[in-house]
This record gives C-alpha cells, structure tokens and sequence, in this order.
C-alpha cells in the first residue's frame, strides 16, 4: 500500500497514552508543533512529486520509558532530569506517523509482547511466524525486552530493528566476538547488528545512522520581531538541573559574565533557590518548553558550562536567534577519560560541549572557546554583545529535514536482504590496473589525498546510497576515514565500503602491495606505507568509518552531501 501523509495528529496523540509525565511532556510537544509538522508534510509532499512510498507496519517499543527497564526519567520530568530523549521520541512518533505509516506504539513489556504476538513469559523461540511488523523503532534497554522474550526467534528478525541509541555505537563495539576480544568492552554493545541500524541525536558518526528531531521554527515576521526585541545584555544559562552548576571554575565565568549580562537561569528548584546558583542570577525554575523558547527569544546569549553535552537546546536558543557561547575540551572528553561517557559503545572524542554545534552551524551563531583564559573568555562576551545573528535552524532539524530523511531511510535502507556480491565491472579486462590512467570523468583532485570517482565503472542499481555519491580516498596514517572523507569536504558512507573493499581498489590507487591479506580488524581495508602490507575486510560488519591507527592509512568510501542534510547524498532521495 501507498503511504499517504497525514497532518491530522489525533490519532497519534490518543495512542501515545497518559498517566506518566514523560507521556504529558511528549504529547504537550507534539500538540505545540503540530502546525508545522502539518506545513512541512505538505511541502515534503510536493517536493516528492507523487514518488512511491510503501505503508510500512511499524512498531515502536520506547524500552527507557517501560516499568520493566526502571523508567528512571519520567519521575525527573519535571525536576530538570534529562529531557533529550523525550523531545526525540516525541519527534520519532510524529515523523513516523505523519508519513502515514501504519504504527503501533508500546511502552510496556506486556504491550510488546501483545504486539508481537508472543505468549507471556520467556521462551526461546517463541515467534514462530513471520514478524507482524515491517520495522521496529528501540533503544537499548528495548532490545535486551526483546530479546529476553523472543529469545532465539529475534536473531531472525533483527535486521527488522532500529535502535534510538543517543550517543551512538562504533562496529568495533557491536561485534561480539571482536569487542569481546580486543577490548571494547562496555555495557551497551555486542549486539551484532549492522551498526547503521544504530539511529543518533545528532550526526556524531556516519557509521551510524543520524535520526535527529526537529526543533521550533520561525516565520519571516517572527525572525524580524525577535531581532527588534533582543535584549543585548541578557544571557540565559544552559543547565536545568543544579548539579550542572557547580562544574569546577564555573563561578569565576559567571562573575565575569555578570560584569557585562544580566544572567537568566531555569534551573529546577523545590522551595529554595539552590545554593549552586549565585544570587545575582534571575531563576525562573525549570520552564515548561514553551516558555524557555520565550525566554530564548529576548535573550542574546545562551551559555553552557560544559554539560549537558549534546542535548536540543542550543539548537533551541540558535533557533530563536541566541549566540551559543561553550567550551571547548582539551583533551577532548570521550569513553576513556570521563564517567558519563564510561561504558558507552563509541571512543569518539568530544572537542566540546556540542560539537555539532561548533561544526555544522559555527561563527556567528556558536563560538567555542577555553574556559581556562579569562581574557579569551572576556573578549567573547564583549563579541557577542555587539555582534548581529539571525536565528539560524539547520534544514535537517526542521520538521521537513526530518521527515524527509526518515522518509528516504524506510524507503531505502534495507538490511534484510543479502547483499549481493559486488564485482568491479572491469576487473578482468586487461590493462585496467594502473593509477591515475583509470581516472573516470568523477575524478575529484584532493590535496594529499588520492581520489577516484568509481561509479562510471562499477555497476550496482540497487545501491542506497547510490554508487554515484561514491569517492574513494586514502587517509593519512593514523587518520580515521571519518576525519579524512570530512577534511575533504565530504562525509564517510559505510554502505560504500563493500565497493572499495578489494585489490582493485588498491590497484587503482597505485598502492604498493608485497601481500594483500584479508583479516578481521576495523581498520581494515587499509594498508601499512613502510612494511607494504594491504589488508582487506573479512567482516562485513566491521566495516568502521571510525576506525584508525597509527602505521595504517585506510581506503576510506566518501560521499556527497545534500546542504543542511548531511545524512542525505546529492542523489538520494
Ligand atoms: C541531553 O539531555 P537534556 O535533557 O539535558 O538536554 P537539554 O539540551 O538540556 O534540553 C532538553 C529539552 O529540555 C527543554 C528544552 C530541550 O528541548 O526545550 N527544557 C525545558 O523544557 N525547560 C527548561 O527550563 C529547560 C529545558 C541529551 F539530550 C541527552 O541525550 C543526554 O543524556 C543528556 C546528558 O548529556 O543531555
């Protein structure tokens, strides 16, 4: 069946359920943002021209939100306890519905399994037929539901599922034997799913796939009025929870901020103001979302202080035309050296309080600077005080951004299907190995790095992202094919590597081979300078944009990008 979009969002909203205040929470922001969830389907559906869209059976099985799991976050909804998940949830549903799929919702073990059709209790096959859904949306703590009372039966299924996972999780991480082995141990991964079946928060690795939500946006009118109405020296500080105060050094910045701002605050409070907030600042307590964005609106600056790290709301104050000010981490904060990130599947790095902040939207609506010099810190104030921004969304948080890149992952993401095997067109014919001779009409010429455009030679119709976005490049030794694909200007895409996974790859990149082996490691393919050592995949599911080391430069496989949709190549839709 064809899927129809709808705007109407009262169905979705009785679905969703009450009695909890992470469902009011939810069910509070969808209704707020209904009108524009309603503008972007129709404009999306416009822009699609009529294209085939299959009604996917989709359940969602919110796992953190379930009695089972503990459901620690709805009890601090409205006590400054973490509200990230909640906004993306609420955006998930939304989107999913507003596509017009067909969708259950669970939020309770017992739920699933009804939904599932599994009897209760646990066995360990208990789903013998096929699986009633086409999709299903998780997150962790659904998964280990899952798999506690589907038992063998969910191994079948699991290319079926995607998992809301915030933070993100590396291939390294979530192969089972791999991590077991070479240390990537953690409390989260070993699932053994292809790890784009892993959806994030924001664009932290393309390893993963970016799933996002959606943030307010303005009119024309709104952005002028808001521009007339901002109040120079008025700041608002990013923490809603008091513990987020009283990172160390935080009330010299606040001093210092205080010499030139009027600071604002919404930090949750039950009778008294709480000692970590200094008396000069103007609490309101922890506002409902609504009038945050107010608050946003007349402020001119939105300040963090090092945590939460990577939540909504900078996007939030960008989006009603703040300047985010933020530190930046040196060294940068990651799974080895900071306990909020202990025990999560990735080593990423984090250089700052919001990265993708500091990377995707930048000067003049972020500046990240070093917290430790005062000087830097002072003359960043003063900047922003007389500096002019606009309130700036990036197209992939509006509602149409999100919508469509759910849309193009339903519709072309498929990891069930066996992927077939891939054969480089000319491999065979004589005399096609040899370096830049064979550079088609794609080549694009990157500083320090070999390029090579691969599709005018290689046949893969069924390919998503399609072939075409294809860009090999090597990276430096030691330089991740994340890094390496970006300082291109490009992004890494890991559904290419099995096109570059092999000798022709290496061939055509001019490679010095002594030996050409293939192991399982996550760097691989890759190849050693000095020794002359190429080294090809074995496991598919390592397959890791992430990975580096230091004598190994890798055969990275890049892409393009659409402007403000990164998780979307030129040709992708
Ligand atoms: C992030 O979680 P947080 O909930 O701490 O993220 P925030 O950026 O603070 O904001 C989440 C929402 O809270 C709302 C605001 C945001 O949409 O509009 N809010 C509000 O309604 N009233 C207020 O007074 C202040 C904010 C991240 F999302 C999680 O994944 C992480 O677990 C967590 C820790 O890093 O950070």
């Amino acid at each position: 069946r064809q899927a129809a979009f709808r705007t109407d969002l009262s169905v979705l909203l009785d679905q969703v359920g009450t009695g909890k205040e992470s469902l009011s929470f939810m069910k509070r922001r969808i209704r707020r943002l209904a009108q524009q969830w309603a503008t972007a389907a129709n404009r999306l559906d416009a822009k699609l021209e009529q294209q085939w869209r299959d009604q996917k059976k989709i359940l969602v099985h919110v796992g953190f939100l379930t009695e089972e799991s503990g459901d620690v976050f709805s009890p601090k909804v409205l006590k400054g306890g973490p509200l990230g998940e909640m906004v993306q949830w609420a955006d998930i549903l939304t989107a999913l519905h507003v596509l017009g799929h067909n969708l259950k919702i669970s939020m309770s073990v017992k739920e699933l399994q009804g939904f599932l059709g599994v009897p209760p209790g646990r066995g360990s096959c208990p789903l013998t037929g096929p699986l009633p859904f086409d999709l299903i949306y998780t997150d962790y703590h659904g998964l280990q539901q899952m798999k506690q009372h589907m038992g063998l039966s969910l191994k079948r299924h699991k290319c079926h599922i995607r998992v809301i996972d915030t933070f993100g999780t590396e291939p390294a991480y979530n192969h089972e034997e791999y991590a077991t082995l070479h240390g990537y141990r953690t409390n989260w991964g070993y699932w053994n799913l292809n790890a784009r079946q892993y959806m994030t928060m924001f664009p932290h690795t393309p390893d993963n796939s970016f799933m996002g939500f959606v943030s307010e946006e303005l009119n024309e009118t709104e952005k002028r009025s808001i521009q007339q109405n901002k109040v120079n020296n008025m700041a608002v500080v990013y923490g809603k929870e008091a513990s987020m105060w009283k990172l160390q050094g935080k009330e010299s910045f606040l001093q210092i901020l205080h010499r030139y701002m009027e600071v604002h605050g919404t930090v949750y409070y039950e009778t008294q103001r709480p000692p970590e907030v200094p008396a000069f600042v103007k609490n309101h307590g922890l506002l409902p979302q609504h009038e945050l964005q107010q608050l946003l609106r007349k402020a001119k600056l939105f300040i963090g202080f090092g945590f939460p790290y990577e939540g909504p709301a900078p996007l939030e104050a960008i989006a009603n035309g703040c300047i985010f000010l933020q530190p930046k981490f040196n060294p940068p904060h990651s799974s080895l050296n900071h306990e909020f990130f202990r025990g999560k599947p990735t080593s990423r790095e984090v250089f700052s309080q919001h990265p993708y902040a500091e990377q995707y939207i930048g000067r003049p609506h972020v500046m990240t600077v070093d917290y430790n010099n005062s000087v830097e810190f002072d003359s960043a104030i003063k900047e922003i005080m007389r500096t002019k921004v606009e309130p700036y969304l990036p197209y992939e948080y509006t509602c149409e951004g999100m919508l469509e890149r759910v849309h193009a992952y339903i519709q072309h993401q498929d990891f069930c299907a066996p992927e077939p095997p891939f054969i480089p067109a000319n491999l065979s014919r004589k005399g096609s190995a040899g370096g830049s001779r064979m550079m088609g009409p794609l080549f694009v010429p990157l500083p320090n790095t070999t390029a090579l455009g691969w599709a005018s030679n290689v046949t893969a119709p069924s390919a998503w992202p399609p072939l075409s976005s294809l860009r090999l490049l090597v990276s430096q030794e030691g330089q991740s094919c994340v890094d390496a694909c970006q300082s291109a200007g490009f992004i890494c895409e890991p559904a290419h590597f099995r096109f570059i996974n092999n000798k022709e790859a290496l061939r055509r990149l001019d490679v010095q081979c002594e030996v050409v082996d293939s192991e399982i490691n996550h760097i691989l393919p890759a190849f050693s300078v000095v020794r002359q050592e190429c080294g090809l995949q074995r496991e598919p599911l390592l397959f890791s944009c992430a990975g580096h080391s230091p004598k190994y430069r890798r055969l990275c496989p890049c892409r393009d990008f659409r402007h403000g949709q990164v998780a979307l190549c030129r040709d992708c839709l």
